[in-house]
């Protein structure tokens, strides 16, 4: 089933665009090529923690360029401020989406999450620094000994304004019950921006859907018809989800905003190191990184 499926969405996004020249990371685009994203620092790990974790504007565009290198195409922005706390500043969000476009050809998607004490209007306001992309949780979700809160209404208001403003939402799942939401979003409001429905199932989170193989069949198997799917394994469930990603032709999310610990007892080095591990095993799975161009036309961006 999952197979018929990807079948069915490469079909109609190859035929929605005309075929890419150039690289050889360009010409698996929307086939067999593998979207990769990077998510390097969240909301919730503190840098006293993790120190390879970039909180500042030097150290958030250093690993853009070396994940980039690596092969990442995205990029997922959780910005803090000077004391290392989430900040959803648009001044600073506006600076940090130029600095990240003039130093790499990366997809800047900013969080709009944000950490799960952060206020309705301030997520909102994100949109505001005009990124190429953002996220946009489709539910309420616990979130370890948190709620992580996203009412209906407010998702809404979310999907609308990304459709008015032209930023391309990614579609985060924490449980099977969001990819309803995304069938309602798009059948009450109308295609995304962009026109095509990528969704983030997010995988692992304590109080949410674990990560596991047949966790992720299950998801893909309920994905709107003609999406197409990145997912991510929070802590331990990092390698079962990539692997099942990939098995089921699904795109991967990596970075230290979900993963801290490279194997048993081996502290994550860095992001890039993650986004390496990644493109090698989708290399090996023969379907090797999307250039961010080749990434750009799969999103609709
Ligand atoms: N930090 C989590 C509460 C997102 O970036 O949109 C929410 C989160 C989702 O990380
Ligand atoms: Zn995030």
């Amino acid at each position: 089933m999952a197979g018929i499926r990807s079948t069915r969405t490469r079909t109609s996004r190859v035929g929605a665009n005309p075929p890419l020249s150039g690289t050889a990371r360009d010409t698996i685009r929307g086939v067999t090529g593998t979207l990769i994203s990077v998510a390097p620092t969240g909301a919730e790990t503190p840098k006293s923690k993790a120190p390879a974790l970039p909180v500042t504007l030097d150290e958030l565009v250093a690993t853009a360029k070396e994940c980039e290198a690596a092969g990442a195409a995205v990029i997922h922005v959780h910005l803090r401020d000077a004391n290392d706390a989430s900040s959803l500043d648009v001044g600073y969000a506006k600076e940090v989406v130029a600095a990240l476009h003039e130093a790499t050809d990366l997809i800047v998607q900013l969080s709009t999450g944000g950490a799960v004490t952060d206020p309705e209007e301030a997520r909102l306001a994100v949109l505001d620094a005009q990124p190429d992309a953002a996220s946009l949780t489709c539910g309420t979700v616990n979130f370890g000994d948190d709620v992580f809160l996203n009412r209906p209404a407010f998702i809404a208001e979310m999907y609308t304004r990304m459709q008015e403003r032209g930023v391309v939402p990614e579609f985060e799942c924490f449980e099977p019950g969001h990819l309803a939401t995304v069938e309602r979003l798009v059948g009450k409001y109308g295609p995304p921006y962009g026109g095509h429905v990528h969704v983030d199932l997010v995988m692992g989170v304590p109080g949410a859907m674990p990560g596991n193989a047949g966790m992720v069949a299950a998801c893909v198997a309920i994905l709107p018809d003609g999406a197409t799917f990145s997912a991510t394994g929070v802590g331990r469930t990092t390698l079962p989800v990539m692997l099942a990603a990939l098995a089921h032709g699904g795109h991967l999310r990596v970075g230290m905003e979900d993963t801290l610990t490279f194997a048993a007892g081996e502290p994550v080095r860095d992001n890039a190191q993650l986004v390496e591990r990644a493109a090698t095993l989708a290399t090996l799975a023969q379907r090797p990184p999307l250039s961010p161009r080749a990434a750009r036309e799969l999103l609709g961006i």
